[in-house]
C-alpha cells in the first residue's frame, strides 16, 4: 500500500489496495492514514453495494433513515446520487451537497465518515471540494480561539430556516415532505474535539449551522459570517476531479465539504454513498 498526499491541505491517494479483500493490518494502515490525511481516495475499485457497506462497516455503525429519498432497493445504507433522468424522473438526489457543510452535524449523533463511490462520472463537471476546519481552527487568532471556546453552534436540517441556503430546485414542490420532517434541531460545540486525535476543529457550516444558543442574532449572524468565510480560505482546500471506480472516505469532524454540480450534459455522475456514525460532539 503506497499513500501520495494530494495537497498541502488535506487527502491522500491510497495506491495497491483493493478493498473487497483487505486483512486487518491492512486495515490499521488505512485507519492510520484516514487520521493523518482526514481524507483518502482509493482508485479503480469494483465495489457491489454489499463490498461497500461492509469496508464502511469496519468503521462503525451506518447511519440510515427510513425517509431518506433515493436509497437503493433493498440497501437502506445505501444512497443514490444521480442526475440520471428515467422516464423523466431523477434516479437519485441530482444536487446533494451544494453548500458547505459536515455530514449529519443536524443529528444529536453526527457522521464520523462518509464513504462515495463514483460508479459514472461526467467528463465535465461534478467536483467536489474539501476544506480543512482543523486548519481553520488552529489559524484563528487568540482572541478569537478565546471568544468562542464555550459557543454553541444550533444545526437545524430544513433548509427553509437558514437564509444562507436555499431549497434545492429537485425538492422545491416537495419541501414539505422533504425537510418539514421531524428531526429536532441540534447544538454542537463550535470547537470541536475530534474523537480519535483530540486535535479541535471549528465545527460549523453554512449549511447547518443557523445560529449560536444564547446569543442574539445581532452578535451571532456577523460572528458566524466571519467564522465561515474563514473556514474556506483557499489553502485549506482540496479539490477533487473524480474518475471511474474511486471510493473516497473524508472524516466529518474535521472537514467541510461542498458539492460543485456544474455537470456538463449529456454527462451523467452516478454515485453510492455510505455515511458511519460516530461520537457526540464534544
Ligand atoms: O456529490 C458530491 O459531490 C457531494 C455529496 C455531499 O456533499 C454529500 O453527500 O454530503
Amino acid at each position: 500500500m503506497k499513500v501520495t498526499p494530494l495537497s498541502d491541505a488535506l487527502g491522500a491517494e491510497v495506491i495497491g489496495i483493493d478493498l473487497t479483500s483487505i486483512d486487518d493490518p491492512v486495515f490499521d494502515e488505512i485507519h492510520e492514514a484516514f487520521l493523518e490525511y482526514q481524507l483518502l481516495v482509493f482508485r479503480d475499485q469494483d465495489l457491489t453495494p454489499d463490498a461497500h457497506i461492509a469496508f464502511s462497516e469496519r468503521f462503525g455503525p451506518i447511519e440510515t433513515r427510513p425517509d431518506r429519498p433515493f436509497t437503493l432497493p433493498n440497501y437502506p445504507e445505501v444512497t443514490v446520487l444521480s442526475n440520471r433522468l428515467v422516464d423523466g424522473e431523477p434516479m437519485g438526489v441530482i444536487s446533494a451537497g451544494d453548500f458547505w457543510h459536515t455530514d449529519l452535524s443536524f443529528s444529536e449523533i453526527p457522521c464520523r465518515a462518509t464513504f462515495l463511490h463514483a460508479r459514472e462520472v461526467a467528463e465535465e463537471g461534478g467536483d467536489t471540494e474539501w476544506s480543512n476546519i482543523y486548519t481553520a481552527y488552529d489559524t484563528l487568532s487568540a482572541e478569537m480561539k478565546e471568544r468562542i471556546a464555550d459557543l454553541k453552534g444550533i444545526h437545524v436540517f430544513d433548509r427553509r430556516r437558514n437564509k444562507r441556503a436555499q431549497v434545492d430546485t429537485q425538492f422545491a414542490n416537495k419541501a414539505d415532505e422533504v425537510y418539514g420532517i421531524p428531526i429536532p434541531d441540534a447544538v454542537h460545540p463550535m470547537v470541536r474535539h475530534h474523537p480519535e486525535t483530540g486535535r479541535k476543529s471549528l465545527y460549523i457550516s453554512p449549511r447547518f449551522v443557523v445560529g449560536i444558543e444564547g446569543m442574539g442574532g445581532d452578535e451571532a449572524q456577523p460572528l458566524l459570517d466571519e467564522l465561515f468565510a474563514h473556514q474556506i480560505r483557499a489553502e485549506f482546500r482540496y479539490r477533487h476531479k473524480w474518475q471511474h471506480g474511486d471510493l473516497l472516505m473524508w472524516d466529518n469532524p474535521c472537514l467541510i465539504h461542498i458539492g460543485r454540480g456544474a455537470i456538463k450534459p449529456p454527462g451523467i455522475r452516478h454515485m453510492h454513498r455510505t455515511m458511519v456514525l460516530g461520537d457526540r460532539p464534544h
